[in-house]
């Protein structure tokens, strides 16, 4: 009786094509009566990527090292999908990874929460996911295997950090500075972590002030609208916290269009968020005094954490990527041509 119970057990695993044991561990292998798909994916890890958009030369960047990174002679098969801004694109996409039972999903979560559902389907079909760049907030554990990206509030303490110390580098530390802040995407960890970081060296600074935040989104044309609304309300910044370079590039515009001048010989102080070759450049042009680096290279650490997994090793929950800051009174010159973005 037990035969034929075995029997019946592996005809019927043979024809679902499923292999009950952890995905990772033999994932890339197509069982026997696995379909086409399966097939052609016989030998490569799949990994299906859900990015939030490209919205940003950041953003742009840390597509493309996910491209160089999961390629076919590294053993990958990277499915790609563009968020384009919106979460209910990359909550679908998900699904759609799932149904092609992939190996692996990456998510780079374009805001915090609503993540639990589709996350908790993954789980069901046995599909590690990895978090990065940005977090997730979910009511569960164990939903994910490890989070990697930016310590944000850290970049947004460093960059108040880096403006007392300019302040007082110019006899200003006594001085009322009127600050003005064009945040990121609302709930978007980069935004949440830039804005509580300075916020908490914003308290100990009894003589400045936050005159306003607004959201510019990351992206170069709503940052200009909103500079654009600050220069029209209010008539005395001393300071400019833009929480990624594209807000920046905008800020720059609006504020040489209405006849005033920034960065380091003017008169308003431009801080950013990010870092990227282009903006490095601004700053070699006189047009930004400082910038925190916010490191858009995550896919080679992601893809040590894969082979980790692959060979049933366990994972750091939270793992942060290197960085560091530049201000314009270092010679960029010669940095600029190796940087990689
Ligand atoms: C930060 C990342 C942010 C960048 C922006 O890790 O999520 O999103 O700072 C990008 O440039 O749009």
């Amino acid at each position: 009786v037990n035969r034929k119970i075995s029997i019946i057990l592996t005809i019927a695993m043979l024809l679902t094509g499923c292999c009950g044991c952890a995905k990772a561990a033999v994932s890339g292998q197509s069982s026997a009566g696995a379909s086409a798909q399966e097939d052609s994916n016989a030998g490569y890890i799949t990994v299906g990527f859900c990015q939030v958009g490209s919205e940003s030369d950041w953003r742009i960047a840390c597509s493309n090292s996910y491209k160089e990174e999961f390629t076919e002679v590294n053993g990958y098969r990277l499915l790609f999908a563009d968020g384009e801004g919106k979460q209910e694109n990359q909550i679908k996409s998900m699904r759609e990874f799932i149904l092609q039972d992939v190996d692996y999903i990456l998510l780079d979560p374009i805001v915090e929460t609503g993540w639990d559902a589709v996350l908790k389907e993954a789980k069901s079909a046995g599909i590690p996911v990895i978090i990065c760049d940005r977090e997730v907030k979910t009511e569960e554990d164990g939903l994910y295997e490890c989070w990697i990206g930016s310590d944000f509030e850290k970049e947004g303490r460093n960059a108040g950090k880096w403006l007392a110390d300019y302040l007082q580098s110019k006899g200003r530390d006594q001085e009322k500075i009127n600050i003005v802040t064009i945040q990121g995407t609302m709930g978007s960890s980069a935004q949440l972590g830039r804005t509580k970081g300075f916020g908490d060296v914003l308290k100990e600074h009894a003589n400045w002030t936050m005159l306003g935040q607004e959201s510019g989104d990351f992206t170069q044309a709503k940052g200009q609208e909103v500079m654009e609304d600050f220069l029209r309300k209010y008539h005395d910044i001393d300071v400019v916290i833009s929480e990624n370079d594209n807000m920046t590039f905008g800020a720059v515009n609006a504020i040489q269009a209405a006849g005033k001048t920034c960065g380091r010989n003017g008169d308003i102080v431009i801080i950013s968020f990010d870092a990227v070759k282009t903006a490095l450049q601004s700053m070699i042009d006189g047009n930004i005094n400082a910038d925190f680096e916010c490191n858009p290279l995550l896919a080679p650490l992601v893809e040590k954490d894969i082979e980790k997994l692959q060979a049933g090793e366990s994972l750091e929950k939270v793992q942060y990527i290197d960085e560091t800051y530049f201000d314009d009174t270092m010679d960029l010159k010669s940095l600029i041509t190796e940087r990689k973005y």
